[in-house]
């Protein structure tokens, strides 16, 4: 008898194939009426295989009172209420590391595009206008600036060790500091104060739920920008617009959004914004190494081995 588990979201294509193939999988979201739907099968499943931004939180795991193990797509799980899972001694896996190169290229592109204004460069060359208006005008080198990393893990260390190669200087906060060899800010404020490029790299969740408002932009200041490559929920959102819009700081560039995949219009007017559809870890070969560490963390808990990438 296959195991049987309720997958969240339409997520990874070839990781929903293989789940399908490997255990007995509920589709949760194709489902009519939820309640209904896990009502009838709770009493068989034992696994959530998360994806996405869709919650998993303590009423579904009250709906599902046989469930051992939450394995989430992605190595974010803010979407997943932890105390709850942990209260109920639910186990929750994540799909750390194989992503941390990938994510780091996305937000070093991300930097690159954000100064160098290339998208919009692009966009003067398409529209004709090189050789109606001449040049796309000057825009920012990255070299001799300083990039504050606000959130100094994994990934953080990945787009550092690029950021050093394009000639840029690090620092970075932390809630805890590390033994690393960049200067460290005691706060978000002294980071971005410090910081030509602030590149948001923290978990989402509730602990940093709009840490970047209006004193940290104020900080940034006119010649400062903003990457953010974390979570949408991490900045406030109406404020960065604002301050985009009066030009109070330099510019933006953002691969992820408050309320994906709805982006507010006005963001599209910017002109120093660079935005991307949270593509941060998005190739094939990044998103194959995710589902295989998801399927192989349920795969060990049901062989009764220890699973590879516990967070609780
Ligand atoms: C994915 C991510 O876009 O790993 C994460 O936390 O945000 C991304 O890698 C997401 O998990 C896909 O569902």
């Amino acid at each position: 008898m296959k195991p049987e588990i309720v997958i969240t979201a339409r997520g990874h294509a070839g990781t929903l194939a293989t789940l399908q193939a490997d255990f007995t999988a509920h589709l949760l979201y194709e489902a009519a009426d939820r309640d209904a739907f896990l009502r009838e099968r709770a009493p068989r499943v034992r696994a959530v295989a998360a994806f996405g931004p869709t919650p998993v939180d303590g009423k579904l795991m009250d709906a599902l009172p046989k469930l051992e193990i939450i394995s989430n797509f992605g190595v974010g799980v803010d979407s997943i209420d932890l105390a709850a899972a942990k209260q109920r001694g639910i186990l929750v896996t994540n799909t750390p590391e194989v992503l941390d190169e990938c994510v780091a290229d996305t937000a070093i592109a991300l930097v690159l595009n954000t100064l160098k204004k290339l998208p919009q460069s692009e966009a003067h060359l398409r529209s004709g206008y090189w050789a109606t208006r001449g040049p796309y005008p000057l825009t920012a080198t990255l070299g001799g600036k300083t990039m504050g990393i606000l959130g100094l893990g994994r990934i953080g260390e990945a787009i550092a060790k690029r950021a050093l190669a394009c000639g840029m200087r690090i620092r970075y906060h932390n809630r805890n500091r590390k033994s690393s060899p960049f200067p460290y800010d005691p706060d978000p404020v002294t980071l971005a104060k410090n910081s030509d490029v602030l590149m948001v790299v923290t978990p989402g969740g509730a602990e940093t739920n709009r840490l970047v408002g209006a004193k940290v932009l104020d900080a940034l200041g006119p010649e400062g920008y903003l990457v953010n490559i974390a979570r949408g929920s991490v900045v406030d959102e109406p404020v960065l617009l604002r301050y985009l819009q009066e030009k109070r700081i330099a510019g933006a560039g953002l691969d992820v959004f408050a309320d994906e995949p709805n982006v507010p219009a006005e963001f599209f007017a910017l002109d120093n914004a660079v935005l991307f559809p949270h593509v941060g870890s998005a190739t094939v070969e990044t998103r194959k190494a995710m589902g295989d560490l998801q399927i192989e963390n349920l795969r060990r808990h049901f062989a009764g081995q220890p699973v590879l990438t516990r967070v609780v």
